[in-house]
């Protein structure tokens, strides 16, 4: 196991637009902050509404590809990925050009087993520095009884080794999980209401157990990355440009949507998350596909 310090780049966070300094240096030394408040109550209600829609319309539960990307889909979660104040918040840490790679929806059913393993996200994505911020949008409120996320403070600075389970409660696209010993690290735990926001380093590791409660426990996530981020584990792939100038071009940028699935966004999200699924995929031992 090697240890490698967080560097942030071309970017010395200060004070900051959203966050103060407190919490820029809890970011830089922890790895998380959370809660932010970003929505009321009813403007996450409304997208639990277009998003329980959408499911309607889908037959009661979204395909797998659908869950991922849906930003170049629909104008409603490309324009909360451009939130003012979630990019202000992200721009306090990693600089004003960035770029949002990839967006997940995560959905724990009312009383359900699911969960999500140990793990850092940059293990298999192929971007190529540990600046890429993850922010989780909740949807509907997630409790500890829900499942919602816990992280390790301070667990960025180090790369840890993860095993693929494929464990079909776990969520994750290989079922990975951390090879630690959790019982031995101390355990924070972000509970959100709905609308809050929870912001994590892309090596920081974290989890989150089944929904206990008789509610879904819904939440979005977003990467962001500066725009001299590069893809390793591929010749192609997209990003949307939210914020500032990219003169790198390393990625190619996601047009965006102008009404919910119409036919050139739907072709380039087949594009899009072929990509990703090319990456997220590379090398593994089960093609169980989760996204
Ligand atoms: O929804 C969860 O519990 C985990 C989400 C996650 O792993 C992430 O946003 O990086």
């Amino acid at each position: 196991m090697s240890a490698q310090q967080i560097h942030f780049g071309e970017y010395a966070p200060g004070m900051g637009k959203v966050l103060n300094e407190g919490q820029i240096r809890q970011y830089v030394e922890q790895g998380w902050v959370s809660p932010i408040d970003v929505l009321s109550s009813d403007q996450a209600f409304e997208c639990r509404v277009r998003l329980e829609e959408w499911e309607q319309m889908r037959g009661g539960k979204l395909p797998a590809h659908e869950r991922s990307s849906a930003h170049i889909l629909f104008p409603w979660i490309d324009d909360l990925m451009r939130n003012g104040k979630i990019l202000d918040a992200v721009e306090d840490l990693i600089g004003p050009n960035i770029l949002c790679w990839n967006s997940v929806f995560w959905i724990k059913e009312a009383e359900s087993e699911s969960y999500v393993g140990w793990h850092q996200d940059l293990e298999y994505w192929g971007l190529s520095n540990s600046e890429v911020v993850s922010i989780w949008v909740a949807i509907s409120d997630a409790s500890e009884a829900s499942g919602c996320m816990s992280v390790i403070p301070g667990s960025h600075k180090e790369i840890m080794a993860h095993d693929e389970t494929y464990e079909s409660k776990n969520l994750l696209s290989r079922g990975q999980e951390l090879r630690i010993d959790i019982s031995r690290r101390s355990i924070v735990s972000m509970p959100l209401k709905a609308g809050q926001v929870s912001f994590h380093n892309v090596r920081t590791a974290h989890g989150s157990g089944p929904n206990t409660t008789g509610d879904r426990r819904i939440g979005l996530s977003f990467h962001y990355m500066p725009t001299y981020t590069e893809q390793t584990l591929s010749e192609w792939d997209s990003a949307s440009l939210v914020r500032g100038v990219d003169k790198y071009n390393n990625f190619e940028h996601c047009p965006r949507p102008r009404k919910p699935l119409d036919s050139s966004s739907v072709e380039f999200h087949k594009l899009a998350s072929d990509a990703m699924r090319e990456i997220i995929y590379k090398g593994a031992d089960s093609n169980q596909r989760t996204l």
